[in-house]
């Protein structure tokens, strides 16, 4: 506005006029930039005192994870049980009907087929019979059998499947099994080696062991393992803690073996069950939850 009016002075009147207005214009100029920058020096502090990093502090440093109790008890076991012999046997979590259960003396119509037992697969073997989730090691013990010639001394762990769930089930466990068949195993063989199993897995000598008769399919004459310790806390109860018993012959004739020569014994253990017994852990599902709380105390 100002500088437009300029036009009506007289030229000495114009050039001085013309001055002020310039000056007056360049103060209100600087006084801005001045401003703008005190206004971003002021945030850039601001975002340094918020975003302050002291990078002379020493790092979290990354963890170092560990082992799941139930994989230290698996691997134990193996220790175990390979310093006297035992080989390690490895199979599929899917398995036929044959391997789980006929091969094994299930009868075609025994309860423990029913669906209300194991997770079928939507797929059939060579047979036209579903795929299964194993229910128990059996199987790998099966196909070990029949590929190897006696003396077969092996162990199977892993994972198995029921359908089953609540504080003391759970559908997905750990079993251990063992089996020696040979010309002369007998029940003896099996009391010497599952009682030494037990003392170096709970590391005392301190304890009692009952073979208490029982039935499996799989075997006859079959047995519960029972266990007692004499001193800690769980002094003097007795604790049911494995199965086991002589290979049934018709199980060896599924080894593809003669059962006129050759005879065993085979057992089974859950590793959660000896796992919260070494640990005195009392709720199965802290197994599974993934609580680093639980977890940690183990590494
Ligand atoms: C158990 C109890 C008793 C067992 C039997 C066999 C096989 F393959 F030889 F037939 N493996 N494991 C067995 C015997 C398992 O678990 C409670």
């Amino acid at each position: 506005m100002l500088l437009k009016s300029l036009g009506t002075l007289s030229a000495e009147e114009r050039k001085s006029a013309g001055q002020a207005i310039n000056a007056a214009k360049q103060d209100v100029e600087s006084a801005l930039d001045l401003r703008r920058a005190d206004l971003a020096l002021a945030r850039m502090e601001a975002r340094l005192a918020e975003e302050a990093l002291d990078v002379t502090l020493p790092g979290r440093g990354r963890g170092r994870g560990g082992l799941h109790p139930i994989s230290r008890t698996w691997r134990r076991i193996e220790e175990i049980f390979g310093s006297i012999g035992f080989e390690v046997a490895d199979g599929p979590e899917i398995e036929t009907d044959w391997h789980n259960f006929t091969a094994l003396n299930n009868p075609e119509n025994h309860p423990a087929r029913s669906m209300q037992d194991t997770f079928y697969v939507d797929l059939d073997d060579e047979h036209g019979k579903p795929l299964l989730l194993r229910t128990h090691t059996s199987p790998m013990q099966v196909r070990y059998a029949r590929m190897h010639k006696p003396p077969i001394k092996v162990i199977a762990p892993g994972r198995t499947y029921r359908v089953d769930s609540d504080a003391t089930h759970s559908p997905m466990f750990h079993q251990v099994e063992g089996l020696w068949i040979d010309e002369d195993i007998s029940f003896a063989d099996l009391k010497g080696v599952y009682v030494d199993f037990l003392r170096r897995f709970f590391e005392s000598d301190d304890m009692q062991v009952r073979f208490r008769p029982s039935y499996f399919p799989f075997t006859e004459p079959s047995a519960e393992i029972d266990l007692q310790f004499a001193s800690g806390p769980l002094k003097d109860r007795w604790l049911e803690l494995s199965g086991a018993g002589q290979v049934h012959p018709q199980v060896v004739r599924n080894f593809g073996l003669d059962p006129e020569r050759y005879i065993g014994f085979a057992f089974g253990s859950g590793l959660e069950r000896l796992t919260m017994l070494r640990y005195g852990i009392d709720d199965l599902r802290l197994f599974f939850d993934g609580d680093l709380r639980f977890l940690r105390q183990f590494s």
